[in-house]
C-alpha cells in the first residue's frame, strides 16, 4: 500500500484491532492490567514493591482518618483499638498490591483524514483518541510527556485526586506553566480510593480537541466491582471536530470577544460515523458483541462544548458509575453526559443479532444560539448479524431539558462501596456563587464581536477570572509571590437580583464584569456548601461545573432561584451522586458539598471550553493543615519554568 498516509495506516491497524479484539480480549482476562504496566511490574518488582506498599498507605488515610485513627487509639480501651489497628495495617500490608504504570506521551503534528478531508492535528504518540491509561486502584501512574508540538501544552488528569502529588494536577498557569515546544514534564500521581472511568486531556488554550484520552482504574487484586462481572469491556469517547485548528478556532474568537464557530462534526472515539458523510477515508467505530451477554461501556465526554443525549437502539441499560464513583444501579434507555463527565452503563445483549446504532448528538440547554445538529454514530454489531443496515435510536429532542434532569438528578450514590465516605454534616464554608454569561469593555481603539459592541465573558459571583500569565498560582503560593492574585474572592455574589429571570438577559448594570485572578481560601479540613445558582444574563444555559482535587457530593438540584427556606429540605445528606463535574441545571440552581483535605490551589471552572478563557471559574486555595502528609510538598526537580 504505497499511498497510504499515516492515518490509512493507523486505521487498517485499528480495523485488523478489532477484527482481533475478541481473540484477545478472551486470552486477557478482563480484571489483568496492561500490557504497560505489566511490563513496568517486572521493571518495578525487584527494588520498588516495600516502598510503594508504604507510599500507599500514607496516602490512604486522609488527615480525618488519620484523625480518627488516632482518637481511636486514645480511647480508654486504647491496647484493643490499637492491636486492631495494627492487625488491619499488617492486614494490607500482606495484601497490598500496587505496582508502577509507566509511560511516555509523545504529543505532536499528525495529519488525519476526517469528513473527507486532511487536517493537521497534535496528537498523543499518533492516535486520535490518545492512548489509554489502564492500572488498578492504588497504583502509581508516571506518565513522561514530551511536547514535540508547536504549541504549549500540560496534561490534566480529570478527576484525579492528586493527593500529595499537587504538581501534577496540569491547568495551565493555574498548577503549572506549560511545557514549551521542545520541554518535556514528567507527572506522577496515586490512584488510591479512586476506580472507574477517568480520562486526561490538555489543558492548555483549545488542545484537548485532540489531545485526550481515556483512563481506566480496575479494582486492586482481591476486590471486585458492586455488579455482575462483565463478559467484556470497551471504551466510547465522545468527542468534537473542527475542519481547522481547534487552536485558531479559539484565538480568532478572542481576537474580537465573538462566540467561537462551531465543530463540523461529533465523534465517538474519535470517527464521526457512517451518518455524516462517506468516503473512503471516514470509518464507523465498531464493537462486535455476542448475544445473551453483559458488556461494560465506559462513556466519555471529551467534548469541548457540546452535552450530549447517547442511546443505543433498541436497548435499556444500567447505569453503574459516574466519574469514577459507584452509584446505585440506574435503568434508563438515554444517558445525559457533559463535557468532563463519565458515565460506565452495563449493556446486556438480549436483542435479536443485528446490527444496531449508538448515537450521540447535542443536548442544547441554551435558547436561540446556533450549533451543529449532527449526530455521531457507532456500531454495536450482533455475531452472525445478516442484515446490513444498523437500527437508529430515536435520541430526545436537543432542548430536552426534563429528560437531562430527570437523568442527572436520579443517581445516587452506592454507599455500600468500599469507597464511600458519609456526607459531612455541618459545614464550615457556605458559599452562594452565580454561574452564568456577560460583558466585559471592548478596548479602546478595538471593534469587539459580542453583544453590544462589548466582549463575551462569563463569571463567577460577577467576576471573570483571568489566569497570570507569568507563574501558576500553586507556584506562587508555595514561593509566596505577592502580586499574583487576591483571596477575596466573594461567597456572594455583589448584587441580589431576580437571576433567572429573561427580562434582565440584556439589562447592561447587571451584565458587566471585571476580569480578575481572585481566588478562595479555605483552611485545610474544612468542609464547604455551595450554592451554584446559573443566570440568565445573555441568557440560560446548563454549565458542567468542574473541581479539580476533589469529588464533591451532588445534594440537590433544581430549577428557578433557590430559595435556602424550602430547598434544603430537599438535601439529601444519605446518599448523593459524587461527581468531579455537574451540568448545573439551565436557569436553576445545585448544591455541593466537601470537604478540602487536599493542600493546595484547584481549579474549579466551567468545562464548556468556550466559557473557560471568557472566565467562568475561580480557584480554591486549601491551606496546609500541620502534618507532613498536609502539607504540600516542593515542586519535582523538572517542574516547568514560564
Ligand atoms: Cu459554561
Amino acid at each position: 500500500m504505497p499511498d497510504m498516509d499515516i492515518e490509512g495506516q493507523l486505521g487498517s491497524r485499528r480495523a485488523k484491532r478489532s477484527s482481533e479484539k475478541d481473540k484477545m480480549d478472551a486470552l486477557v482476562d478482563a480484571w489483568s492490567q496492561s500490557m504497560i504496566a505489566r511490563k513496568e511490574k517486572d521493571l518495578a518488582k525487584a527494588e520498588r514493591p516495600q516502598l510503594i506498599v508504604l507510599y500507599q498507605l500514607c496516602l490512604s488515610f486522609s488527615p480525618s482518618e488519620t484523625n480518627s485513627f488516632m482518637s481511636i487509639a486514645m480511647a480508654p480501651s486504647s491496647l484493643f483499638a490499637v492491636g486492631l489497628v495494627l492487625a488491619l495495617f499488617s492486614l494490607s500490608l500482606s495484601t497490598t498490591s500496587a505496582d508502577i504504570v509507566e509511560t511516555s506521551f509523545h504529543a505532536k503534528n499528525l495529519t488525519v483524514n476526517r469528513l473527507c478531508q486532511k487536517q493537521v492535528i497534535v496528537a498523543v504518540n499518533g492516535s486520535l483518541p490518545g492512548p489509554t491509561l489502564r492500572a488498578k486502584e492504588g497504583d502509581t501512574i508516571i506518565v513522561h510527556v514530551f511536547n514535540e508540538s508547536p504549541y504549549n501544552l500540560t496534561i490534566h488528569w480529570h478527576g484525579i485526586f492528586q493527593r500529595s502529588t499537587q504538581w501534577s494536577d496540569g491547568p495551565e498557569y493555574v498548577t503549572q506553566c506549560p511545557i514549551r515546544p521542545g520541554g518535556n514534564y514528567t507527572y506522577r500521581f496515586n490512584l488510591t480510593g479512586q476506580v472507574g472511568t477517568l480520562w486526561w486531556h490538555a489543558h492548555s488554550q483549545w488542545l484537548r480537541a485532540t489531545v485526550y484520552g481515556a483512563i481506566i482504574i480496575r479494582p486492586r487484586e482481591g476486590q471486585k466491582y458492586p455488579f455482575v462481572k462483565p463478559y467484556r469491556e470497551d471504551t466510547i469517547l465522545l468527542g468534537e471536530w473542527w475542519n481547522a485548528d481547534p487552536n485558531d478556532v479559539e484565538k480568532s474568537a478572542l481576537a474580537t470577544g465573538t462566540t467561537p464557530v462551531d465543530s463540523d462534526a461529533y465523534t465517538i472515539n474519535g470517527w464521526p460515523g457512517d451518518t455524516i458523510n462517506s468516503c473512503a477515508s471516514n470509518k464507523t467505530y465498531r464493537l462486535d458483541v455476542v448475544p445473551g451477554q453483559t458488556y461494560l461501556l465506559r462513556i466519555i465526554n471529551a467534548a469541548l462544548n457540546i452535552q450530549f443525549f447517547f442511546k443505543i437502539a433498541n436497548h435499556n441499560f444500567t447505569v453503574v458509575a459516574v466519574d469514577a464513583a459507584y452509584t446505585n444501579p440506574f435503568q434508563t434507555d438515554v444517558v445525559v453526559v457533559g463535557p468532563g463527565q463519565t458515565t460506565d452503563i452495563l449493556l446486556t445483549t438480549n436483542q435479536s443479532p443485528g446490527l444496531y446504532y449508538m448515537a450521540a448528538h447535542p443536548y442544547i440547554s441554551a435558547i436561540g444560539v446556533s450549533f451543529n445538529d449532527n449526530s455521531t454514530t457507532a456500531i454495536i454489531a450482533y455475531q452472525n448479524a445478516t442484515q446490513t443496515t444498523p437500527i437508529l435510536p430515536v435520541l430526545p429532542p436537543f432542548n430536552d431539558t426534563p429528560t437531562a434532569f430527570t437523568f442527572s438528578s436520579n443517581l445516587t450514590a452506592l454507599v455500600t462501596s468500599p469507597f464511600w465516605s458519609p456526607v459531612p454534616q455541618t459545614v464550615d464554608e457556605n458559599m452562594f456563587i452565580t454561574v452564568g454569561l456577560g460583558l466585559s469593555a471592548c478596548g479602546s481603539n478595538q471593534t469587539c464581536g459580542g453583544i453590544f459592541n462589548q466582549r463575551m465573558s462569563a463569571s463567577m459571583n460577577n467576576r471573570s477570572f483571568v489566569l497570570p500569565p507569568r507563574v501558576s498560582l500553586l507556584e506562587a503560593l508555595y514561593r509566596n509571590i505577592s502580586g499574583v492574585y487576591t483571596t477575596d474572592f466573594p461567597d456572594n455574589p455583589p448584587l441580589v437580583f431576580d437571576y433567572v429571570n429573561v427580562n434582565n438577559s440584556f439589562n447592561q448594570s447587571l451584565m458587566m464584569t471585571p476580569r480578575l485572578t481572585s481566588v478562595k481560601k479555605f483552611k485545610f479540613n474544612s468542609t464547604v456548601q455551595i450554592v451554584f445558582q446559573n443566570t440568565a444574563l445573555v441568557g440560560i444555559e446548563n454549565h458542567p461545573m468542574h473541581l479539580h482535587g476533589f469529588n464533591f457530593y451532588v445534594l440537590a438540584q433544581g430549577f428557578g432561584n433557590y430559595d435556602p427556606a424550602n430547598d434544603t429540605a430537599k438535601f439529601n445528606l444519605v446518599n448523593p451522586q459524587e461527581r468531579n463535574t455537574l451540568g448545573v441545571p439551565s436557569g436553576g440552581w445545585a448544591v455541593i458539598r466537601f470537604r478540602a483535605n487536599n493542600p493546595g490551589v484547584w481549579f474549579i471552572h466551567c468545562h464548556l471550553e468556550v466559557h473557560l478563557p471568557w472566565g467562568l471559574g475561580t480557584a480554591f486555595l486549601v491551606e496546609n493543615g500541620g502534618t507532613p502528609e498536609s502539607t504540600l510538598p516542593p515542586p519535582p526537580a523538572d517542574f516547568p519554568q514560564c
